[in-house]
């Protein structure tokens, strides 16, 4: 297989909020072809569709209750075929999201499932007797309340680690997974260039199923089925049984997951997957490992984090999925940037940050020209499963309104789904109608229009970002080294390849900053170039350097 992923930049699409084309409000896949010349011109080579299939849109698409149909809102089988060729004639490649962890419980199979004890579906799914007439185990769903739900009708529990209406499977039943299969191998010989595998890891669970013993969080219940006893297994199953026969590229989502693991699922001679995603460096800024709470992020905790998984999985043979957004994530210019006074300056250096690390780097729509946390002033505004659930549980425990309606704005996942800000005009040009949930209000400034208009813009800097990848190898295939480790104001690290450096400063703060070259790099052994810089067009390499407030330079040494 050519690996050509290697060398890819991925553009994150969630259809529901991208380009509305019927006037419903909703974003469709007209709406995508229509902007497939734009992604081109920024440079991207593959596109990730969050999930488009046939859904009640509970948690927007990642319940699916058919995975061989289109959701109606987004358009026709006949315009997904249309936006596959239209965009392999522009040479860019396609990758759909796959929900294989649980379905819809509107799905066909659970249906039949719970329709009766002897039915022959009734092992897809997860089912337990009560204990002590209660749940099986004391699991709580990460969309808050208990992971069970009793049916009466069959008197049974059945699992569900998110919404309700999301029903796990049951991987060890090998009708299923032969069942997944052939849907899979259905979505590729459609053309489909690969898939982002949806919290793959969580698929095998500790078949004893035991009650947690509160030891991270009152039922936390995640060590019993987060990479899981037998999830190598089945990624190596799936891989024989389908990967293994088409040149695509596979991500997988891992909750909660280790560098060990991820080592396991992305080393080539593993046969499992192409590369994967992890969360660590996305809760520094959880105080005490709590996401519904307010703090600064740690920038320590940062820079540890990612130079961790930057080393370890080089030295294991692993791939990272390299990101700071995407559609559960709140705009990394809001988070960890400054959407204010430095708002150019601190999106172009976060850019810079990861996309001159080795993987495959992930932008996710309106992030390649600075969309920001639209901050809501009412929880009226707030449209996801996640966050409604969080408010009423936070209401029922007594907070004040405007106290979880802060935390809210700094934490919904609804941060990332506001619509695209495609230009200054109503609803930012993204419908004709009444957007399924409100535009942020900077959408006059902040668009992509005004962004393709100025040279000095975040998106040419991430164009630039995209092609230096392209160019040169030692961002593919270079080692990882941080320096000026204890620098509290500083990320910078140096990429080594064959006789090659590549030094990358960022600045993650207003004020000033005092770069000093580590001793061990003589700058009389080297050519250096200035390869991209957020500000400074001049700014030579010299051993002491002012750093200005959000500043951003790479540097070449040959
Ligand atoms: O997300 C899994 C996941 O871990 C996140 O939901 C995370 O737990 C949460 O967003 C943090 O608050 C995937 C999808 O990306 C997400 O959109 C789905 O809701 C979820 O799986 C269930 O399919």
């Amino acid at each position: 297989m050519s690996e050509w992923w290697r060398k890819s930049v991925v553009y994150q699409i969630y259809p529901k909020s991208f380009n509305d084309t019927m006037g419903n409000g909703v974003g469709d896949i007209q709406g995508i072809i229509e902007k497939l010349d734009y992604l081109k011109e920024l440079g991207v080579d593959v596109i990730w569709l969050t999930p488009i299939y046939e859904s009640p849109q509970k948690d927007n698409g990642y319940d699916i209750s058919d995975y061989y149909s289109i959701h109606e809102e987004y358009g026709t089988m006949e315009d997904f075929d249309r936006l596959l060729s239209e965009a392999h004639d522009r040479d860019l490649k396609i990758i759909m999201d796959i929900v294989v962890n649980h379905t819809s419980t509107e799905h066909r199979w659970f249906k039949e499932s719970a329709s009766s004890k002897d039915n022959p579906y009734r092992d897809y799914y997860i089912w337990k007797n009560p204990i002590d007439g209660k749940e099986p185990t004391n699991w709580q769903s990460k969309f808050g309340g208990n992971a069970w739900k009793y049916d009466e009708e069959t008197e049974q529990y059945y699992l569900h680690l998110f919404d309700v209406t999301q029903a796990d499977l049951n991987w060890e039943n090998e009708q299923v997974r032969n069942d997944v299969y052939e849907m899979m191998n259905y979505w590729f010989d459609k053309g489909v260039d690969g898939f982002r595998l949806d919290v793959i890891n969580l698929i095998s669970k500790d078949q004893r199923f035991p009650n947690d013993d509160g030891s991270v969080a009152p039922g936390d219940g995640r060590k019993f089925y987060t990479d899981g006893p037998r999830v190598h297994e089945y990624m190596q199953e799936m891989n024989r049984e389908v990967f293994s026969k088409y040149d695509v590229m596979t991500v997988g989502e891992m909750s909660s997951t280790t560098v060990d693991h991820c080592i396991k699922y992305t080393r080539p001679d593993r046969n499992e997957l192409s590369m994967t995603f992890n969360f660590h460096h996305l809760k520094v800024d959880y105080p005490h490992g709590e996401k519904w709470a307010i703090a600064d992020f740690d920038f320590q905790a940062l820079k540890q984090i990612l130079s961790k998984w930057q080393s370890e999985m080089h030295q294991g043979g692993g791939w990272n999925a390299l990101f700071w957004c995407n559609h559960d994530q709140p705009r990394v210019v809001t988070r960890y940037g400054n959407d204010g006074k430095y708002h150019k300056e601190s999106a172009k250096m976060l850019a810079t940050t990861i996309h001159m690390m080795q993987g495959t780097p992930y932008i996710y729509q309106g992030e390649e020209f600075g969309m920001t946390n639209p901050k809501f002033s009412s929880i009226d505004d707030y449209r996801d499963v996640e966050t409604l659930n969080l408010y009423e549980s936070k209401k029922q425990e007594g907070m004040d309104d405007q106290e979880i309606l802060k935390v809210i704005q700094a934490k919904s996942r609804d941060n990332s789904r506001t619509p695209v800000q495609w230009n200054n005009e109503q609803h930012g040009g993204f419908t004709e109608g009444t957007p399924w949930i409100p535009v942020a209000n900077n959408y006059e400034t902040i668009n992509a229009e005004a962004a393709v208009k100025d040279k000095e813009s975040i998106f040419y800097h991430y164009k630039k970002l995209i092609q230096l990848r392209k160019e040169l190898d030692i961002i593919t295939y270079g080692d990882y080294q941080l320096i000026l480790e204890d620098d509290d104001r500083l990320f910078a690290y140096v990429r080594n390849y064959k006789n090659e450096k590549l030094l990358v400063i960022n600045h993650f703060y207003e004020g000033e900053a005092t770069f000093n070259l580590p001793k061990d790099i003589d700058l009389a052994d080297y050519e250096v170039e200035l390869l991209v810089s957020n500000d400074r067009v001049d700014a030579s390499l010299q051993e002491s350097m002012l750093i200005k407030p959000y500043e951003s330079l790479v540097y070449h040494l040959k």
